[in-house]
């Protein structure tokens, strides 16, 4: 584990401020001497100045003496002179007599300590040190973010450029989402975001280029995949570089993005959103076929004839966006009719089965869970109302935030346990349902939870502004306390391991449940008991949920806690799943040093990990989540009558 830098909260939760701090006599002397006036006098003379210096010793001596020893009037000058009075003195032109006469006053009482917080504090010349120490070191970390940014892309680039996925060790490209180059889609806007303006314009003019032919000649894509990683990439990348005729500008860069007209991403997301539209209007009911064939334009349901309830409601944020910049209404119509038609159906305390027939429109079997094929389902219910909640004159969405409430009631009633020992508040499934038994097992893809939960209860605002305008229920508090707890228990699955990378899957110790001998291997660690983790599971695909949390929590809750986590987590990162030749590598097992590689780079490394960890360490106006929703592949995207209004301040701007 890395050595945490000290940062601005460990100072104040110290109440530690520079200005008061004790010194040593011969440091007292030393500045009074280099900070007073008398220096900037006798900068030009020769033996003057070594009197004057002498001069000020002595006097010193004698004053240090015959004052408290706790703290001596000479520091009390130095206080004065090098932070408040410096420019005072220097500015009325009698500062030696004035530091002279100084040096006979009594030493005044010392201040009242400061509040960690309070106002006082943040005034202080100490406090704006650690400020700009914090800032520099958020720049550094976000550089080295951006330069694993590059790596990642590098290798993608030099030997696997057009395909979807790269292999990394054995250098070569690997389409396995269809062929639609994926990577280059998925890492756009990272690029922009970062400022990386040579790997915009490299995957700009490929989309541009090469992108149609893919979309003619391809065949088998699945439907969410597809919607989200390339479809949410190009409307993402059209916002970004101002295709609404330069409203959506205001996302926080500084840099001109290159790359062709945005209005290409625009023209490819249309045309490949077309050929999607084919699994909405080829099913029987509101629900889509899973596969769509892009070259004819058709759908099918999966093999088993069933689509996943997550893949099924994650298509909203996409196709809504689709139809407001296109001004046709198709889009958005089918995929919320798929909201709409999963309202009617029955459920579980809020909570749904992860499976569902397109022949019937009904949930299929019984297992609940909020990890793979049921996550985003609860995802989306907050995000797509706050996108259009405020939409004008669009049609009432207060359904999806009821179903969201119920859902998130139903996940604390019967899905929220403590392991043992140490109590690590975890997600467990339900894989029988209603009438079966708890579960704790919990896949990493649950860690997306506390992200959703803190957007859900402060709408995207900070904590504090949320607080102040009065817009937070005690359950909003209580689902807030929730998503920090989770996301302790995210960071600790990561903490646990002897890479310090999370397994894909966790399970945890309860009164019921317990496997001996499966530990995460950090024998540093105080939850090694808590946390089960099977040797089926202890593999780590570069996924990005726990760092998408840790940025929304910092966001809301300004906690530099999670920094540091994200912190830690890059770092373990880069020192085990980096290849040296380009690209990054998933690992077979976390438990282990030096862990096996996978030889596979997920798209979503680049589209979600690595942006999610460079905007954990930025600055919080760039895309502030009052304005913008992320999609569940990270690619942001404004949010009804706010991103799109020029005159718009942003709210988290405000605060
Ligand atoms: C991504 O494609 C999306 O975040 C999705 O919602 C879940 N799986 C991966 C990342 O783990």
């Amino acid at each position: 584990m890395a050595v945490l830098p000290i940062t601005s909260h460990d100072v104040q939760s110290d109440y530690d401020n520079a200005k008061f701090r004790r010194r040593s006599v011969f440091k007292v002397i030393t500045q009074a001497a280099l900070t007073s006036n008398v220096r900037r006098n006798c900068g030009s003379c020769g033996v003057g100045k070594l009197l004057a210096l002498l001069m000020i010793a002595g006097l010193a001596f004698l004053t240090v003496a015959h004052t408290n020893p706790g703290i001596s009037a000479a520091s009390q000058i130095v206080q004065h002179i090098s932070v408040k009075g410096q420019e005072k003195l220097i500015k009325e032109g009698n500062g030696n007599a004035e530091v002279w006469k100084r040096f006979w006053r009594k030493p005044p009482r010392l201040p009242p300590r400061l509040p960690p917080h309070g106002k006082a504090g943040n005034d202080s010349l100490a406090a704006e040190v650690h400020n700009q120490q914090q800032i520099s070191g958020s720049a550094v970390r976000q550089t080295k973010v951006a330069e694993a940014f590059r790596h990642a892309w590098t290798g993608y680039k030099n030997y696997a450029m057009g395909s979807d996925e790269l292999r990394p060790l054995s250098k070569r490209g690997v389409d396995g989402l269809g062929g639609l180059g994926a990577t280059i889609v998925d890492s756009l806007d990272t690029a922009m975001i970062m400022g990386l303006n040579d790997i915009v314009r490299e995957a700009g003019y490929w989309i541009e280029k090469d992108l149609p032919e893919r979309l003619n000649e391809k065949g088998q894509v699945n439907l969410f995949e597809t919607t989200i990683r390339v479809l949410g990439g190009l409307l993402s990348a059209y916002c970004l570089s101002g295709g609404e005729n330069g409203t959506t500008g205001d996302w926080g860069s500084r840099t001109m993005l290159d790359g062709p007209n945005p209005k290409i991403y625009l023209e490819r997301a249309q045309d490949l959103a077309d050929r999607l539209m084919s699994a909405f209007t080829s099913s029987p009911t509101a629900i889509p076929f899973s596969d769509v064939i892009l070259r004819e334009r058709s759908a099918h349901p999966a093999p088993d004839g069933l689509s996943s309830t997550s893949e099924v409601s994650s298509l909203q944020l996409e196709f809504s966006y689709l139809s407001k910049l296109s001004g046709n209404p198709k889009y958005g119509d089918a995929a919320m009719h798929v909201l709409e038609h999963l309202k009617s159906l029955p459920k579980f305390e809020g909570l749904v089965p992860i499976y569902i027939s397109p022949q019937s429109g009904h949930f299929s079997g019984q297992n609940i869970r909020l990890g793979s094929r049921g996550d985003s389902y609860y995802e989306y219910l907050i995000k797509v109302w706050l996108q259009q909640r405020a939409g004008h004159g669009g049609s009432d969405v207060s359904y999806l935030r009821e179903m969201y409430d119920e859902a998130i009631k139903g996940v604390k009633h019967q899905l929220v346990q403590k392991s043992i020992p140490k109590g690590l508040v975890f997600v467990g499934e339900l894989p029988s349902g209603e009438h079966g038994s708890f579960y704790p097992k919990m896949d990493h893809l649950v860690c997306f939870l506390p992200g959703t939960l803190a957007l859900g209860a402060t709408r995207g605002l900070t904590k504090q502004r949320a607080m102040e305008e009065g817009l937070m229920t005690i359950e909003d508090l209580e689902n807030l306390k929730l998503a920090e707890d989770i996301m302790k228990t995210c960071y600790e699955m990561y903490a646990v391991t002897t890479t310090g990378l999370a397994p894909e899957i966790a399970h945890f110790h309860t009164q019921e449940f317990y496997e001996d001998g499966l530990q995460g291997g950090n024998k540093s660690s105080e939850f090694l008991d808590d946390i089960i983790i099977r040797y089926a599971d202890r593999h780590n695909l570069l996924r990005p949920e726990t760092v998408e949390s840790l940025f929304v929590l910092h966001r809301i809750t300004q906690d530099p806690k999670y920094q540091e986590w994200g912190w830690q987590i890059f770092q373990a990162f880069e020192s085990h799943t980096k290849v040296d030749s380009g690209g990054y590598s998933s690992l077979n097992d976390v438990t282990v040093l030096p862990p096996s590689r996978r030889d596979k780079m997920e798209t979503f490394f680049l589209g979600e990990t690595l942006k999610y960890l460079y905007l954990l360490f930025g600055d919080d106006n760039v895309l502030p989540l009052d304005r913008f929703v992320f999609n569940t592949e990270a690619h942001p995207l404004p949010i009804n009558g706010k991103g799109d209004e020029n005159d718009h301040k942003s709210q988290t701007q405000a605060s």
